[in-house]
């Protein structure tokens, strides 16, 4: 595929003689016995069989509507049956599904499909006040396909009735690129991660060993699907591989969760740390019997070392924090690591060829326990992101190192605390964006002069936005609201809407020249 940076090859030889890569594929993962229940989800439970025989049809049908392996297409669905028999079905086609988040708008889909060259969009029937249908007639896509009432467009079940006898979907090869991840961005224009069969299957394989994923386990997938934390680490992915059950919810809110866990006795789930908190308080006070919980992973976001004591008590369950990102490396605390590494660190590399560097900001290594930038290489963190060779050529070292952009410390155990970032992105509650991106948006706006957008510390969220704007002279600044009706226009995810307005004259210079966004933060404080 185009845009795909690979591995080069003595990396390859190595990861596969050292048995991390093999030749399994992504769409062959669920791994259960035929007759056990593979998929809980709203009214439909499918048994292994059940799904398989959907998701076998559904391939059939895609490769009757003509896409074929190598092809791109946006998935926008909530958790769901239909995401799941969506996602099977195109990655056994080798038609590479572009994970977009439920929450995501007009304006980042459309980026998503000319990024992409997108030849299709499956999205689901209602997405509260969201048009989609009015998207989906505006976007330049061969096919739209509903999970629900297709109007003018087609439904799920039309695809897993169109297949024919001729038409078996081509074999995509393991190093094939089989999912486009999004990126949480740190520049204007989304970046996508291309994860392979064979890293993406490592990935979920190791994980779900680490984490002990097996035929009992129940997993709830409540964060969004899309995103690689529940769908991979170990996820959804990695309870099916393990003839697991999966139930997915779209939302982590208590009152839809706690029943859930008591129907279907879920054994463990995946949280960003506002989630978690809200769990813990909401445990306090439920009628719901949660006894069946044995583990939740909190990741995502920094977690405070104090709310890692207190959530696994209330909810009386073991706590796992994972320090994970979509382009690759994975850090889990592991089940037998004493309580002072769970609560107080994120976790060590989940593999042992993962390859770890902290340095300075002129790229030498830190001294053992000091602060620095964490730079990783291994055998399923990306080598470049699709499409982006400019992006690339900074975002990684000459030697194939990932900048991640964050800042950590590494204690003797390997395990790493994550103590900040370098990197321009804002991380409210777990869900990211790029500072720039919204600032791009907020100097369209007639009223402003100039944008820069801060993350302010936040007890729940871990960070809420600030947007500071100079209005153009002789303009009253902008109120908040009249910004989020701006930005709900331009098509733009709400949960990158600033949750604050500071207006200013002016903004504060570093000694380089470049916007002074600590200081602009002191400020407020
Ligand atoms: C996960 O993936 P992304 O791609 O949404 O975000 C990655 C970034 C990291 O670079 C880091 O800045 C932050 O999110 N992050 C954490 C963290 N986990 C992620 N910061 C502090 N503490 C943590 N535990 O967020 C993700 C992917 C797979 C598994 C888990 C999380």
């Amino acid at each position: 595929m185009d845009g795909f940076t690979p591995w080069p090859p003595e990396f390859a030889a190595r990861y596969e003689a050292e048995g991390h890569w093999g030749r399994d594929l992504l769409g062959d993962v669920p791994g259960g016995a035929p007759g056990r229940t593979a998929l809980v989800a709203g009214d439909t439970r499918l048994t292994y069989a059940e799904l398989d025989l959907r998701v076998r049809r559904a391939a059939d049908g895609l490769t009757a509507l003509g896409l074929r392996r190598g092809d791109r297409v946006i998935v926008q669905l909530p958790n769901s049956a239909g995401f799941a028999v969506v996602f099977l079905a195109l990655v056994r086609s080798g038609i590479v599904p572009v994970l977009a988040l439920p929450a995501h708008r007009a304006g980042e889909i459309r980026e998503l499909c000319a990024l992409t060259d997108a030849r299709g969009y499956f999205m689901s029937e209602t997405d509260g006040d969201f048009d989609v249908r009015r998207l989906a007639r505006s976007l330049p896509v061969d096919h739209v396909v509903v999970d629900g009432d297709a109007g003018e467009f087609t439904t799920l079940a039309d695809v897993e009735a169109a297949g024919r006898a001729d038409s078996v979907p081509e074999r995509p090869e393991p190093g094939d690129v089989a999912v486009l991840l999004l990126s949480g961005g740190t520049t204007g224009s989304p970046k996508l991660i291309p994860r392979t069969h064979r890293d993406y299957v490592y990935n979920l394989r190791a994980s779900a060993e680490v984490c002990g994923f097996g035929r009992d386990t129940v997993y709830l997938a409540a964060l969004p699907a899309a995103h690689n934390f529940a769908l991979a680490c170990p996820g959804i992915l990695g309870a099916l591989h393990r003839g697991g059950t999966v139930v997915m919810v779209p939302t982590t809110s208590p009152a839809e969760t706690f029943p859930l866990i008591e129907r279907e006795r879920v054994t463990v789930s995946a949280l960003v740390p506002p989630a978690a908190l809200l769990w813990a308080r909401a445990a306090a006070r439920t009628r719901h019997d949660l006894a069946s919980l044995r583990l939740v992973q909190v990741g995502g976001a920094r977690l405070a070392p104090e709310h890692a004591a207190t959530v696994p008590r209330a909810l009386g369950c073991a706590l796992q924090q994972v320090f994970g990102m979509a382009e690759g490396l994975l850090n889990f605390t592991r089940p037998d690591d004493p309580p002072h590494l769970v609560e107080g660190t994120q976790g060590r590399p989940l593999s042992p060829a993962d390859e770890i560097c902290v340095v300075d900001p002129g790229g030498a290594p830190v001294p053992p326990g000091e602060v620095g930038e964490l730079l990783t290489r291994g055998p399923y963190t990306l080598r470049g992101y699709y499409r982006a060779p400019e992006h690339n050529a900074r975002a990684f070292t000459p030697d194939g190192f990932f900048r991640t952009g964050d800042l950590v410390r590494r204690l003797p155990s390997g395990h790493l605390v994550v103590e900040g970032r370098t990197k321009e992105q804002i991380n409210r509650g777990g869900e990211k964006f790029a500072a720039a991106e919204l600032e791009g948006h907020l100097l369209a706006h007639p009223a402003v002069r100039d944008a820069a957008v801060v993350g302010l510390p936040d007890p729940v969220l871990g960070e809420r936005t600030c947007a500071f704007l100079v209005p153009r002279d002789g303009t009253p600044p902008p109120a908040l609201a009249a910004i989020k009706e701006f930005l709900r226009g331009r098509g733009v995810a709400a949960f990158k809407f600033p949750d604050r307005i500071e207006a200013v004259g002016s903004f504060p210079l570093t000694g380089v020249g470049k916007v002074d966004k600590n200081g602009l933060a002191a400020r407020l404080r």
